[in-house]
């Protein structure tokens, strides 16, 4: 790859899969390790430098059990509020109060989603960590006020790094109440970082992990509900790239060296940051995403694959790192869509923006004196696909925070690799260019320069495109056309993919009215799907304590006919609709009416009237029908 590949995470898990059958080993040691996997033939080396260590053998014999057992040992995701899978948008940096706000409004003018606006490094007094610059940003909380009513909330960067700097009063903090890493000798680690000469938090101590998590009363006060973490490898401007090696950290009274413990250094802060969040929020979810981490990070912060670069490499790459890190424990992960460094094209942020719609994180960032990579920085050509696939990302909404819910459960990823699903299939061993939203959804994204096809895999099962409904027999390649504006996603027969309407945000008042699409239902033979959808408020901790609600439709065939019917196994959450739209994609037989329901047309059921309607050029039958608690059941009954 050209210039970096490396990630930021030190997750020492290896998964082997031999034959069709699958085991992991977890090497739970935050000092350096190795694993070689090329030197010694069919042998692996498994080595660390420092320390005792625990080795975990994960028992499979599917990758999935590894995955589910690996995170029912480290931990899986916490369901995040809603509003952090939305579009992010973010630049180093937005320099001043004005800009963010302008970018805001350019948003909502323009009609182009989005949910959250970043602050990077320049929103601070010359980078001291919880303050805001006076001149640039004058009125934080009026901004961050104006911002939430257009539904877009703020998420600044936070750096571990405190300025030494006698009148800075977290450093004098830090300093009298003894927080920051010291070296055996007494001496402080002081290391150069954005801010100049800096002293950083031991955060292997309960007492200083909490001080932290208190200092973000800073931010909350003023409205903020998410936190960047960055630099927390740590990173600091030296020639090991990092704090010295024989730094001592205090751990809770069993101290170890810095080199024992450098790869928990960041998972600690963001733990800090997560738990301090979530303290100030008063019930409802913080968000923090983080550059570093460790085994088990994913129980406090999303993790971005830090700075990739705007070259086509770099986008294709983007897709093992992301299908990885599901594998690895971190289901809410994407790369910055885009590329942060040189300069993007209009063509690579549509096509990375495409791919980035559908990654568990989508957030657009770039580095200072690039060029601009808004949505609408290339025209209007560029801005209507882009605004178009933003749109996508939240019209899909409801079946990706159903995958969250479910990540959240199982500890399997919202988007892997095909071999997940089909162990079996020797051609999806090595691909990585093509991926799973769930386990029905096959997204296959353009990554070359002017490239209007693109070979797809389709593993086994009929598959329907998205966009046409066209039915393709897998088992083999097909030759997907793909313009620029088109992104091909195929759904297998068989699925249900819960779409709601499109939204500016997560929490826009419009209604939650669900469509549910069943793709290639069948009126005759064993054709039989099911379909949970999990719904709540999206930002309180109330699911915790039932206040959501379980909607469950069964669709079967039944001898020339295609019944369906919904329930609320559970529903202490009420959503924002009156009705309930159910789409069959492409039937494989003709409707010749709904029992109980009338015929309308389809400009009627747009109205919203309930009933149903063939659409004739598609041939999709559209259902409308009452959400009621009590649920229903409907017969479509075949020509
Ligand atoms: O030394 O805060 O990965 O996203 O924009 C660079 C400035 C520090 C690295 C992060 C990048 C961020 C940048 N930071």
């Amino acid at each position: 790859m050209p210039e970096i590949e490396a990630l930021y995470e030190s997750i020492p898990l290896l998964i082997h899969m031999h034959g069709c059958v699958s085991c992991g080993l977890f090497l739970d040691n935050p000092g350096r390790s190795d694993f070689d996997m090329r030197s010694h033939g069919v042998a692996f080396t498994v080595s660390c430098t420092t320390g005792s260590y625990d080795l975990y053998f994960i028992n499979g014999p599917e990758l999935k059990d590894v995955v589910k057992r690996y995170t029912a040992l480290t931990g899986r995701i916490k369901l995040p509020p809603k509003w952090a899978i939305g579009y992010h948008q973010s630049r180093y940096s937005y320099m001043n109060q004005q800009e963010v706000l302008e970018l805001g409004r350019t948003f909502r003018a323009k009609q182009i989603p989005c949910d959250v606006i970043y602050l990077d490094i320049h929103y601070m007094d010359e980078y001291r960590v919880f303050t805001f610059d006076p001149v640039r940003f004058p009125d934080p909380a009026g901004m961050i006020r104006e911002l939430r009513e257009m539904g877009i909330r703020i998420v600044p960067i936070v750096d571990p790094g405190v300025k030494k700097d006698a009148k800075y009063p977290v450093y004098q903090e830090g300093i009298r109440e003894d927080h920051f890493c010291r070296k055996l000798e007494g001496d402080l680690f002081f290391g150069e970082v954005w801010p100049g000469t800096s002293a950083f938090p031991d955060f292997t101590d309960d007492r200083t992990a909490k001080w932290w998590a208190d200092q973000h009363a800073f931010y909350t006060e003023l409205g903020i509900e998410g936190i960047w973490n960055d630099m927390n490898e740590p990173a600091v401007f030296n020639e090991s790239k990092t704090m010295d090696l024989d730094v001592m950290h205090r751990n809770n009274g069993k101290p170890l060296t810095h080199e024992e413990l450098h790869n928990l250094y960041g998972l600690l802060m963001s733990k800090s940051t997560f738990e301090g969040m979530k303290e100030q929020l008063d019930r409802r979810r913080p968000f923090v995403l983080t550059r570093a981490g460790y085994a088990g990070i994913q129980r406090y912060a999303a993790v971005w694959t830090g700075d990739n670069r705007s070259f086509w490499e770099h986008m294709a790459m983007a897709m093992p790192m992301v299908l990885n890190m599901g594998l690895s424990g971190l289901a809410f992960a994407g790369p910055d869509i885009g590329g942060f460094a040189h300069h993007t094209s209009a063509e690579l942020l549509i096509r990375w923006t495409q791919m980035g719609v559908f990654f568990p994180y989508c957030r657009n960032h770039s580095a200072l004196e690039t060029v601009r990579q808004e949505p609408w920085s290339f025209g209007e050509e560029a801005e209507a696909i882009l605004r178009e696939y933003i749109g996508l990302r939240y019209r899909w909404m409801p079946q990706m925070y159903n995958l969250f819910h479910e990540a959240s459960v199982t500890g399997l990823p919202v988007i892997s690799p095909l071999i997940l699903e089909y162990p079996h299939d020797p051609n999806v061993t090595n691909l990585c260019d093509q991926f799973l939203l769930g386990d029905n959804v096959l997204i296959a994204p353009v990554y070359r320069p002017d490239t209007d096809h693109r070979a797809v895999y389709l593993p086994e099962g009929t598959w329907l495109d998205y966009w046409t409904g066209e039915g393709h027999e897998g088992g083999r390649y097909i030759l997907a056309h793909s313009p620029l504006s088109v992104l091909p996603v195929y759904v297998k027969a068989g699925s249900i993919i819960a779409e709601g309407p499109l939204k500016q945000h997560a929490e826009d008042e419009a209604d939650d009215t669900v469509t549910f699409h069943v793709y290639g239902a069948e009126a005759d033979g064993d054709f039989q799907t099911a379909y949970r959808l999990y719904e709540d408020d999206g930002v309180s901790y109330g699911y915790e304590v039932g206040a959501y609600s379980e909607l469950l439709l069964e669709t079967r065939a039944e001898q020339g006919k295609f019944v369906l019917s919904y329930a609320y196994p559970h529903r202490q959450y009420e959503a924002r609709r009156s009705r309930l739209r159910i789409v069959l994609r492409r039937p494989k037989f003709r409707p010749a009416e709904v029992e109980g329901l009338g015929q309308l047309t389809p400009e009627q059921m747009e109205q919203g009237a309930l009933g149903w309607a063939v659409d004739d050029r598609s041939g999709d039958l559209i259902i409308q029908v009452e959400d009621r608690p009590e649920g229903g059941q409907w017969a479509v009954i075949s020509a």
